[in-house]
């Protein structure tokens, strides 16, 4: 009889994805790794790392190939932001935000804007950044208070946003902002998006941060800025449903992003115990440190594999994509603060000072249990997907 052979783990990536996560691999390995530690100590944003992103058509991976772009599937583009930030968290951000910016016009722009805007994104030759949180609205995203208001050809926008990562560097901003303050609170918000530099805006300032120190995290203030309705995204009142919509399909890069940063520190850590000696020996041969090598190994590989078995469902489409998406951010960014943890913890007083990663690493692992969604806000999402939403 013949038998159906179970299929290599590996063969789950494409030939063009294995190709694309070698490619990667080594470019990080070779010229974003030896950065990495100047980036976080300057906390200046990596120009230059945005430009090798750009050239090597990294940049291009989300968006179609008829506007320039790769045309890479959700899992493509988190391979990609895995193997970057196992590197450079911070610069893995820059492929984040250009996806997480430029998604609600990959969502549910119209062939215009898309042909409007997409090109000099896809090129890197624009950055894009996603404006929703603001001072007052983080996990309560529908309860934001900018306000979008109809003049003519154009709508006015006045209000602050705060925490957009990018917001400094950005070209194009997709802002959230009320234009029904008087309507059901998930149909008040729509979605612009903004060319910047332009009058009335400003970059309020930086914010100092524990990680991610060069990846510029802004708080940005709109006075009066006028926006063409031209670009208007979806309808009025779809604001909050584009904004769900996107969390939906970015959350997953954060995952990818939490996945690299563990399994860079996990890397350090094995080849810290494989040559460190104490009493004689490598410190990997005491059984302590082997069982928490192990457990990094184990804990890094279980978030790897839902994370792909979730890009897959949420290409898919289907109900269940909010779940998925939660769930991998979830388990990714708990993964990543675990392991870049235990990873300090095995190299000891090294790990406690700059000369190996794994410090910076820890303090970037932070920033994943906490952006795009707290883990209570995952955990939410999740819950509500078994339970349905309180009362009902
Ligand atoms: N996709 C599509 N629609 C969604 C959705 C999703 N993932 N989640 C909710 N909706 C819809 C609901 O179906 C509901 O529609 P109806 O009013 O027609 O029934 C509406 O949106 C409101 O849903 P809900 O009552 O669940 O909204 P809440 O205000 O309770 O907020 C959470 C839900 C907390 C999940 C949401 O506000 C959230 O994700 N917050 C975190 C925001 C975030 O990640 N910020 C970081 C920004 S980027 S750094």
């Amino acid at each position: 009889m013949a038998t159906v052979s179970a299929r290599n783990p590996a063969d789950r990536l494409t030939e063009e994805q294995v190709l694309l996560r070698d490619t990667v691999r080594q470019l990080a390995t070779e010229r974003i790794a030896p950065r990495a530690a100047e980036i976080d100590r300057t906390a200046t944003f990596p120009e230059d790392i945005r430009q090798l992103l750009a050239e090597q058509d990294i940049l291009g991976l989300p968006f179609p190939v008829e506007h320039g772009g790769v045309g890479g599937d959700l899992l493509t583009v988190c391979i990609a932001i895995e193997e970057i930030a196992r590197a450079c968290a911070t610069s893995s951000l820059i492929l984040i935000v250009q996806e997480l910016g430029s998604l609600p016009l990959l969502l549910a722009g119209t062939p215009a804007q898309q042909t409007r805007f997409f090109p000099r994104l896809a090129s890197g030759t624009a950055l894009a950044a996603f404006g929703l949180t603001e001072p007052e609205a983080g996990s309560d995203a529908g309860a934001l208070r900018t306000r979008a208001v109809r003049d003519g050809d154009t709508y006015v926008l006045d209000g602050t946003k705060r925490f957009i990562t990018n917001g400094s560097v950005a070209g194009l901003i997709t802002v959230f902002a009320v234009t029904d303050p008087d309507g059901p609170k998930h149909r008040r918000l729509s979605c612009f998006a903004v060319e910047v530099p332009t009058e009335g805006f400003r970059v309020e300032r930086l914010e100092h941060k524990l990680g991610i120190r060069g990846s510029p995290t802004a708080e940005l203030a709109f006075e009066g800025v006028r926006v063409p309705a031209a670009n208007l995204i979806g309808a009025e009142g779809d604001g909050f449903s584009i904004a769900m919509a996107t969390l939906d399909r970015s959350r997953p890069g954060v995952a990818a992003q939490a996945i690299g940063i563990a399994q860079g520190a996990l890397d350090t850590a094995v080849a810290y115990a494989r040559n460190r000696r104490q009493f004689g020996q490598r410190i990997g041969d005491f059984q302590m440190v082997a069982a928490m090598l192990a457990d990094m190994d184990s804990q890094v590989e279980a978030a790897r594999q839902l994370l792909y078995t979730a890009c897959l469902e949420i290409e898919a489409g289907g109900p269940e994509v909010a779940r998925w998406s939660a769930m991998c951010k979830l388990i990714a960014g708990d993964t990543a603060m675990r392991v870049t943890t235990d990873a300090v913890q095995v190299l000891g007083g090294y790990g406690y000072i700059d000369e190996f990663p794994v410090e910076r690493m820890m303090r970037d692992a932070k920033i994943t249990q906490i952006y795009e969604g707290t883990q209570q806000v995952q955990r939410l999402v999740v819950a509500r997907a078994l339970l349905g939403r309180p009362g009902s």
